[in-house]
C-alpha cells in the first residue's frame, strides 16, 4: 500500500504564512520570541518576569492555550498587552493562528512575546514568524529532557533552566543540562533563572534587550 505522507506539505504552508508573519513583525519593529516549554515548566512565570524588567518597552503577549484565559488574565495585570488564542483541539501555535489576530495588532510593540501551548514537541515543528524560540526546561522535568525531545533545543537560540530555586529538592544536575543541551545545539545560550525569586534574570534580560535594541536600529 502506498503511504502518503500529509505532514510536509503542511508545514511547506506553514512556512510561507510564517514569512508574511515575519514581514508584518519587521514592519512594526517588534522583536518576536516563540516560548515554548512544557505545561507548567514556567512559561507565564518567565513571561511575567521579562515584563517587570522591560518597564518601559512596549510589549504584547499572544497567549496561546487549548482553552480558557487563566493566563491572560495574570498577564493583563501587567502594562502588557495581551492577545488570546485558543486552539481547542491542536497542541501548538501554527502560523495560521497567529496570522489571525495581527489585524488586532493596530499599534506598534518593541517586544512581542508568544507563549506557545505547554508540550514539549509539536510547537518546535511550526514557526510562526518569531525571531528566535526561546525553549524553557524546569529543573523538576529533569537534565535530560534535551536529549529525549531534541527538536525544540536544537533550533532553541535560547535555553532558559528554569526553577533554580528547587535544585537542592530535585535530581537536575546543571552542568549535565548544558552539556545535553550543548550535544543538540552549540549556539544555544544557557541561562539559569527562578521566576519564583527573580534570580539570573539580569543576565537573561541584558541579553534579549541587545537583541530588542539590534531590531529596533535596523527597522531605522
Ligand atoms: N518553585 C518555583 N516554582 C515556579 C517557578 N516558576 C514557576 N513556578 C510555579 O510553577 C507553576 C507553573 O507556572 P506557570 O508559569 O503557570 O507555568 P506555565 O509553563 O505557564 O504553565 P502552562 O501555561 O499551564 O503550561 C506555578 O505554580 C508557578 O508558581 C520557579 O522558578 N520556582
Ligand atoms: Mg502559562
Amino acid at each position: 500500500m502506498k503511504k502518503v505522507n500529509i505532514l510536509k506539505p503542511v508545514l511547506v504552508s506553514n512556512k510561507e504564512r510564517a514569512s508574511q508573519n515575519k514581514k508584518f513583525f519587521n514592519d512594526l519593529g517588534a522583536f518576536v520570541i516563540n516560548i515554548i516549554a512544557s505545561p507548567g515548566a514556567g512559561k507565564t512565570s518567565v513571561i511575567e518576569r521579562i515584563i517587570q524588567y522591560f518597564e518601559a518597552e512596549k510589549i504584547l503577549v499572544i497567549e496561546g492555550d487549548i482553552r480558557g484565559q487563566t493566563d491572560s488574565e495574570r498577564l493583563r495585570k501587567t502594562h502588557a498587552d495581551v492577545v488570546q488564542i485558543n486552539t481547542l483541539t491542536e497542541c501548538h501555535l501554527d502560523a495560521f493562528m497567529i496570522a489571525q489576530v495581527l489585524p488586532e495588532i493596530t499599534q506598534p510593540y518593541d517586544i512581542i512575546l508568544v507563549e506557545n501551548v505547554g508540550n514539549l514537541v509539536c510547537p518546535a515543528e511550526f514557526e510562526i514568524g518569531e525571531d528566535f524560540k526561546l525553549a524553557i526546561l524546569s529543573t523538576p522535568e529533569g537534565d535530560d529532557k534535551p536529549i529525549k525531545y531534541p527538536l525544540l533545543f536544537h533550533l532553541a537560540a535560547v535555553v532558559v533552566v528554569n526553577k533554580s530555586d528547587l535544585l537542592p529538592h530535585v535530581d537536575f544536575n546543571v552542568t549535565h543540562a548544558k552539556d545535553n543541551i550543548e550535544k543538540e545545539n552549540k549556539r544555544a545560550r544557557v541561562f539559569t533563572v527562578s521566576a519564583k525569586t527573580g534570580e539570573g534574570f539580569d543576565p537573561l534580560c541584558t541579553f534579549l534587550a541587545k537583541k530588542v535594541d539590534g531590531k529596533k536600529k535596523n527597522k531605522n
